[in-house]
This record gives C-alpha cells, structure tokens and sequence, in this order.
C-alpha cells in the first residue's frame, strides 16, 4: 500500500483534526457580543455546518474609514438533496428570508437555498427555523460530500423517482454523524455520548476537500454530471432502471495564472446495480479521503488525485474496498444542461411548471414580486392540502410540480398579477451566475448583478441575428472557482478583476466538454466586440443543427478541449496572466 500522508499537512487539517468532531469554539463565539465575527479556526468549522462568515464588500471602504469591523454577517445554506420541498417547507424558509436574513431567497446551483446577510446574533434562530421545517445545513459545505443533486423533474418518468431515492440514499449514508450540529445550534445540550466515537466514513479529518456527488437522468445533464467528484447516470433499459453508469473526478475551480489548477471532466468508471450504489459510493469517498493530497488544498479535489494516480489505479483501489468489480459503462446520450420552462402534463395528469428565476435569487422588486407571488402559492397548496411541491433544478430555477388543472390556472393567474413572467430568450434561459458581489468573499468582478444587463446588451445582437429563441449556454463567475460551472458553457465569463473578464468558448451544448480561453480582461464593451461578430457568422454560417459552442471550434475560433489537462494549452488569448 503506497504511503499517501503528506509531508506538511494543510492547516485546515490541523482545525479539523482538533475541532472535537467539529465543536470548536463555535458556540463561545456565538455569546462574544463585542464581535460580529467568530474566531478564525472557527470559520472555518462553520462551513461544515453550511456556515460561511461573510462581510459586505460594497461597505467595506466606508467602514475601513471609520475604523469600524468589517459589516460582518453570515450566510446558511440549506442542505436539500434532490432539491425538493413540501409547501410548507418553502413558507419556512420563506418567513426566515424576513425574520433573520437579507430578505431574499438565493436558489443555488446545487439545488439548496442560501440565507444572505444574518448577522451573528440571528444565526441560532435561522438555524432552529431551519430544523423546524425539517431541514438543515449541516455538510452543505465544508471537506465532506454536499448536498446531492439529481435531475429535477422526478415526475416524468420511473428513472426520475429512482434517481431521487438514490440521492437521498447516498445523502443520508455521507452526513457526517457529529452531535456538535445539534448541540451548537439547535439543544445546546452535550451529545458526545450520543455519536460514534469515530466518524464512520469520514474518521477524524474528514476528507481532503470539499466532495460533490450526482444523480442524472438522461437526457436530461441538467445536474451537469461531469463538473462533479462523483456522477450516477441512470441506465433505463426496458422501461426500468437497469442500473448507473458511474462518473469520477469532475471540478471546475482553478486559480488564474496557476496552470497546474484547472477544470475537469468527470470519466466514466464503469456501472452497478442500485443494490451497490451506495456501499461503491463509500469506497469512492474512502479512497479519496486516504489518497486525496491534504498537503496542498489546491491540489486536494478528487480530480487531482485521479490525475496523479490514473484511472486504472483508481479503479482497482475503489473496487477493492468495495469488494465487487464494476461493469462495463453501458451506452447512454444526453442532449441538453438546460431546464425545460413551461408547463408540463405528467403521465399522471398533474402538471408540472418550471419557472425560470434569474440567477437564483428570489425577491420581490418593483413590477416584478416573485417571492410574494411563490408564498401565495405555497400557502394556496397548503390550504387546499394539496401535495404540489417545490423543486429547485440545477440552473437556479424552481419547479412546482403536482398541480391539478384547477391549481395551475391560480398558479398562473398569481404569477401573472405579481408580474412574473416566464418568457424569456434562448440566451436568458440558459444563463447561470454565480453570486459574487457583495457577499463572497472571493469574488474578483461582480457576477449576478452584472449578468442580467450583459444579456439584455447580447439579445439586442442575437435578436438583429435573428436568433433570439436559439439556445446558447451562457455562464457567469465573478472568480475562477467557477461555482456557475463557466467551463462547461457554450460561452464563459470568469472574473478577473473589477469590470474586467475572461471570455471561454467552444464547450459542447450537453455539458460534456469544457470550453477554452477565447480572449483576455474584457470589459462590457470588449465582450460585446468580441461576441457580435461571432454570433452574426453563427447565423450565416452555422451547419444545420449545429450548436454555437460546436461552431465555434468547426470555424477554428478555439481549439477542441477534450480534457482537463489540455485546458490551458495554445492557447490564442496568451498564457493567462498571473
Ligand atoms: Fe461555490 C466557494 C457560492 C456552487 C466551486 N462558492 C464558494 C463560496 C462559499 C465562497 C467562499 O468560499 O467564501 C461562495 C459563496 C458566495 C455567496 O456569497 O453566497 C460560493 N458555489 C456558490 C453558489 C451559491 C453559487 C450560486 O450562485 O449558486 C453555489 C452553491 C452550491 C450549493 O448549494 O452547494 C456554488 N461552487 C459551486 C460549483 C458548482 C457545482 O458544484 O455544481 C462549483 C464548481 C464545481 C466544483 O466544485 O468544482 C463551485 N465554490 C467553488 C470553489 C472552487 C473549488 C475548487 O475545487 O477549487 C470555491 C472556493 C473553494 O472551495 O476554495 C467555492
Ligand atoms: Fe464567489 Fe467565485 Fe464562487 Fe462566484 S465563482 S460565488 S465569485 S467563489
């Protein structure tokens, strides 16, 4: 057995490893009334209970000048596998977006909800208001595996209910077992006693880095199942679930001007039975937490232990601890990333209403009151007790899914008095960006703030293009951590600095290839010169069928990126500058 302890351990180990199964001193920090902050170490423990300590950034220089602590608050994010709630879970967090946060709900690309802006003293009380609607945040972030998404619409057919089942099989089975969740936040009771001595699965330092793990339907990759650590991708054979063709080692977040950090896509590592899925997930998440570098955490992510090893070893390792050997991955097609919007009659008769949000964010705003119109909706359902629930799908938008004819004419009249509508371009339906400004402290340009008017500026173009309704993936990062996955759209925009982007082309239209550098810190009107007379040769020249991320690649623009390691390479725009 190689030796894979690292020399110099990361200190993010040396936290874990002395936290008491993730206590810290969280709960000290939570009574010091002279801070608005906790204590370094502790921030970081936080974030295994879906706790990031934050500041806002757009008060920063104000406050730097009178001297003030940064305006210190923190954001929670709410672990929800699959991404489904009842009505009355959405009334929940819909009440906490008043009572304890910024007064909005942020849906995520990972199907879970974010509190933005609660400040230190609030934060038990979000907690507990969480718990009470039988949620929670614990592992939605932090070294450990995360919420486990799967494609959204479960209601379109057997596959979807099986994929479902799956990603809260192999939720439950990955939450790390630590009491200190329920003693901080919710009893303030000690439930050392009460816990495994040693975490089963994770042991006493839980794992490398953070862990993502996938359930797809095909042909839905809506869940973008090769940006993720680990991938179930459903096999219907016969009308039926045969099994899963299983993925590994996909990320994205790199770091400019490191060319030893970038994204990559997952690879198939063969396929298994649903009886095996979860016990094959565990081996996976074993090997990971034994062979993933804890020296260096940018090099820590499942990706780079695949790259270091080889698939092969990988393989061989992760069956041996699971004790079975994998099958042959069997053929399967995806077609598309994107959400399909509108209203869909399932096999059932219940119909089903995916509405598109703008990057996630649930507000009301003049003329346009979503999160009025969505509480008036959930407490309709909840009355009648009807058992219509809410689905948040991967790209930030929401489903309500269930509704009876006589619901879905309410359903659409509230929407429509509140001012929401849900026609939108191609382009805008197949936009994702990331937060960024003014919560995330690693933003480097803004990102949802900004996106929304660089598509009206790029719809005037497509629309002069005549391609108004054809569908481009579009995805914006304020930073090269890349959590709107800008490496798998058709065009990228990563942050560089304030104003100040770098422009990616060429992935594939299914999300299974990534995209290469195009052009170098493009402000507003560079992005929109180097764009405009692409899309017009889109429209001109394009082959019949073909997808603007494969035209640009047919047409010499960028080159074909097949793999992570070649993602940095020739590139035309220049090495990217440090
Ligand atoms: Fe992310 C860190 C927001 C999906 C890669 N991400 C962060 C933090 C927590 C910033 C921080 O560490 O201080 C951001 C909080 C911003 C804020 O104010 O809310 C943040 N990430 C988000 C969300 C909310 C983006 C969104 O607009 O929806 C997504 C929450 C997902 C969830 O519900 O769990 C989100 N992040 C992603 C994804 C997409 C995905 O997983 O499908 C990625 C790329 C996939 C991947 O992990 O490789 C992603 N986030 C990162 C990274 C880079 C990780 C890496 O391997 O290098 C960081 C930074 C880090 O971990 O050091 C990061
Ligand atoms: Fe923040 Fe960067 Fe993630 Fe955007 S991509 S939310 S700026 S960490």
């Amino acid at each position: 057995m190689p030796d894979h302890s690292p020399a110099i351990l990361s200190p993010n180990e040396r936290i874990k490893g002395a936290s008491r199964h993730l206590r810290g001193t969280i709960a000290d920090g939570l009574s010091n009334a002279v801070t608005g902050a906790l204590a370094d170490d502790d921030t970081q423990l936080t974030k295994f209970h879906g706790i990031y300590q934050q500041d806002d950034r757009d008060l920063r220089p104000e406050r730097r000048k009178k001297k003030l602590e940064p305006a210190y608050s923190f954001m929670a994010r709410v672990r929800i596998p699959g991404g489904v709630l009842n009505a009355a879970q959405w009334l929940t967090l819909d009440r906490i977006a008043d009572a304890q946060a910024n007064g909005t709900i942020r849906l995520t690309t990972r199907q879970a909800v974010q509190f933005h802006g609660i400040i230190k003293s609030n934060l038990r009380d979000a907690i507990r208001a969480i718990d009470a609607g039988l949620l929670d945040t614990i592992a939605a972030c932090g070294d450990v595996n995360r919420n486990v998404m799967c494609s959204a619409d479960p209601r379109a057919s057997g596959a979807h209910a099986a994929a479902l089942d799956l990603a809260r099989a192999l939720s439950t089975h990955l939450t790390p077992q630590t009491g200190a969740y329920r003693e901080i936040w919710l009893d303030g009771e000690k439930v050392e006693g009460g816990e495994p001595e040693v975490e089963p699965v994770y042991g006493a330092t839980y794992l490398p880095r953070k862990f993502k793990t996938v359930v797809a339907v095909p042909p839905d990759n809506d869940v973008d199942v090769y940006a993720h650590d680990l991938g179930f991708i459903a096999i219907v054979e016969d009308g039926a679930v045969a099994g899963w063709n299983v993925t590994v080692g996909g990320g994205m977040g790199m770091t400019h001007g490191e060319p030893r950090t970038f994204p990559r896509t997952a690879d198939l590592l063969g396929f298994c039975t649903t009886d095996r899925a979860t016990a094959l997930a565990e081996a996976i998440v074993t090997v990971q937490r034994d062979w993933g570098d804890r020296s260096d955490r940018k090099q820590a992510r499942l990706k780079y232990t695949i790259e270091r090893h080889g698939l092969e070893a990988f393989r061989a390792e992760v069956e041996r601890r699971a004790g079975f050997a994998l099958e042959a991955p069997r053929p399967f097609a995806f077609d598309r990333t994107g959400d399909r919007y509108g209203w869909a009659k399932t096999a059932g008769g219940d119909w089903n209403l995916t509405l598109f949000v703008e990057n996630g964010r649930v507000a009301d705003r003049p003329g346009y009151a979503l999160r009025s119109a969505l509480r008036i909706i959930a407490e309709k359902q909840l009355a009648a007790r009807r058992g219509a629930d809410f689905r948040i799908t991967p790209n930030q938008s929401l489903m309500i899914c269930g509704l009876t004819h006589r619901a879905k004419a309410v359903v659409e009249a509230t929407l429509r008095a509140h001012g929401v509508g849900n026609v939108h371009s191609g382009l805008r339906r197949n936009a994702v960006a990331c937060v960024a400004l003014p919560t995330c402290g690693l933003a480097l340009a803004e990102s949802e703030r900004y996106l929304p008017s660089l598509i009206d500026a790029l719809d005037a173009v497509l629309e002069e293009a005549g391609l108004r309704e054809d569908e481009i993936v579009i995805r914006m990062s304020g930073c090269p951590n890349g959590c709107s996955r800008p490496y798998l759209a058709e065009i990228g925009l990563v942050g560089r600095a304030p104003g100040t982007y770098h422009l990616y082309l060429g992935a594939a239209f299914d999300g299974s290839r990534l995209n290469r550098l195009y052009r170098r810190d493009l402000d507003h009107d560079g992005i929109l010169a180097a764009l405009t007379p692409l899309i017009r040769a889109y429209a001109a020249d394009r082959l019949s069928g073909e997808r603007f991320g494969d035209f640009v690649i047919r047409t010499g623009h960028v080159a074909l990126t097949l793999s992570g390691r070649t993602f940095h390479d020739d590139m035309s725009a220049g090495e990217p500058a440090a």
